[in-house]
């Protein structure tokens, strides 16, 4: 079904969507054809800045917060009222792919391209976003910016993070914003009538139905952790057995009876350790210290909540010699947006003859925090075999493109709203 040449969609190009796409990815391009573009790092302060140009280029107001939260504005005629917010985040994983998050941010700065274009002004002002630290690899826990942006998290308790060189959030932030320093900034939070990110599935669901456009439900409960397991160094070759307090041992003890303890027949829950780090790591010194991540989720707020308390306890108990600290780092419940949202939503995709579903994020997002302050909603696009923190993450520019027309089109239609 053609597009009616009057829609804000129809000024959409998924060309541009694309050249823009392909160009950010090449800050912090892995030789895999990946992306390694961390929170606050140097290359991101170059892709900020290429956005920033891309912006001004378009006619767009950049401004930043003092959360190196980003803002490119497209301002509208009843300026004094709360604008409508678009984006998602451009830090990656380590090994991440091109789409994870920058998508959301290109795609919204697509959707102002095409207002501008269509001619139209909206009544409110629309801005593109790119959130800070939502990866949570290089500083956890993830979601920072929009954490603050909400109210959810303090500056002082973020600022305080630090990295695996000791750089801290507070440091690494300085940087950014020296850099930007030419660039008006804003409140660290503001009335905002609503939000929409729109985001790639990671996910099969879409692939497997066919369907272009994902109306996505809400975003699973999430728990991190961080444990110490605490022992003694030795020497590798004089120390008995029987005198040894092995950290590495004791920790995979804890390891395999966590695993034993949250595994479900049903496979629903998700329990990942990521980054398991060996101090002193020296092959011939008995490790002292053992220091690993838990990252569990579940659909059921009950369920995340049960799993977690028990975490501790399993911890001490199967340390052995050596002793276990469990450091409780972020507890998020499961939400589902608003109808109003997923609504309008799907109504855009019929508009433009694009197949549409609605489906649960088991992936976290900013939008669970822009979801406490206003009306949110999410849009997903298929990727390939949902692969997605892996270099290989890939979705096709047709698809990128149908997502970004029904993105520009919801967002112009929230911000007519009164
Ligand atoms: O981990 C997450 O769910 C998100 O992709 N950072
Ligand atoms: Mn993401
Ligand atoms: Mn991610």
């Amino acid at each position: 079904m053609g597009l009616a040449g009057k829609t804000i969609a129809s000024h959409v190009s998924g060309d541009r969507l694309w050249d823009r796409l392909m160009a950010l990815a090449r800050f912090g391009a892995t030789d895999a054809g990946g992306v390694c573009r961390l929170a606050l790092s140097s290359e991101e302060i170059e892709a900020r800045a290429e956005l920033v140009k891309w912006a001004r280029d378009i006619g767009l107001e950049p401004s930043v917060d003092a959360a190196a939260n980003l803002f490119l504005t497209l301002p509208g005629t009843e300026p004094e009222l709360p604008p409508i917010l678009t984006g998602s985040h451009i830090d990656t994983q380590p090994t991440g792919g091109k789409f994870d998050g920058a998508y959301g941010v290109i795609a919204a700065l697509e959707s102002l391209d095409a207002i501008v274009r269509s001619g139209r002004r909206p009544r409110r002002s629309i801005e593109a976003v790119a959130w800070m630290n939502e990866e949570g690899s290089r500083f956890a826990p993830g979601m920072m910016g929009s954490a603050v942006f909400a109210g959810v998290r303090p500056m002082a308790e973020i600022e305080a993070v630090t990295d695996a060189s000791g750089c801290s959030v507070g440091e690494a932030l300085g940087q950014v914003l020296a850099a930007e320093e030419a660039l008006p900034r804003r409140p660290l939070g503001f009335p905002v009538a609503g939000y929409l990110e729109a985001h790639i599935e990671q996910g099969v669901v879409l692939e497997r139905e066919a369907t272009t456009i994902g109306v996505v439900i809400g975003i699973q409960g999430k728990r991190t952790f961080r444990v110490e397991i605490d022992g003694e160094e030795s020497h590798a070759g004089t120390t008995p057995r029987g005198a040894r307090r092995d950290a590495l041992v004791s920790a995979v003890h804890v390891v395999q009876a966590l695993q034993d303890a949250i595994w479900d027949e049903a496979d629903e829950v998700r329990f990942t350790i990521g980054r398991f780090t060996v101090t002193p790591n020296a092959p011939s010194v008995v490790p002292g210290k053992v220091v690993f991540s838990i990252d569990l989720r579940h659909g059921d707020a009950e369920t995340v909540e049960a799993l977690g308390d028990m975490i501790p306890g399993i911890c001490e108990a199967a340390a052995g010699k050596c002793t276990a600290a469990v450091q409780k780092l972020l507890h998020d419940e499961p939400l589902v947006f608003p109808e109003s949202m997923r609504g309008r939503i799907g109504k855009a995709a019929d508009r433009l003859g694009l197949s549409h579903m609605e489906l649960p994020s088991p992936a976290g997002h900013d939008a669970r925090y822009l979801h406490k302050v206003c009306p949110s909603g999410m849009i997903f696009i298929p990727c390939k075999e949902g692969i997605s923190h892996n270099e290989a993450e890939s979705v096709t520019i047709a698809d990128a493109t149908a997502g970004t027309q029904a993105l520009a089109e919801v967002v112009f239609e929230l911000a007519e709203q009164g």
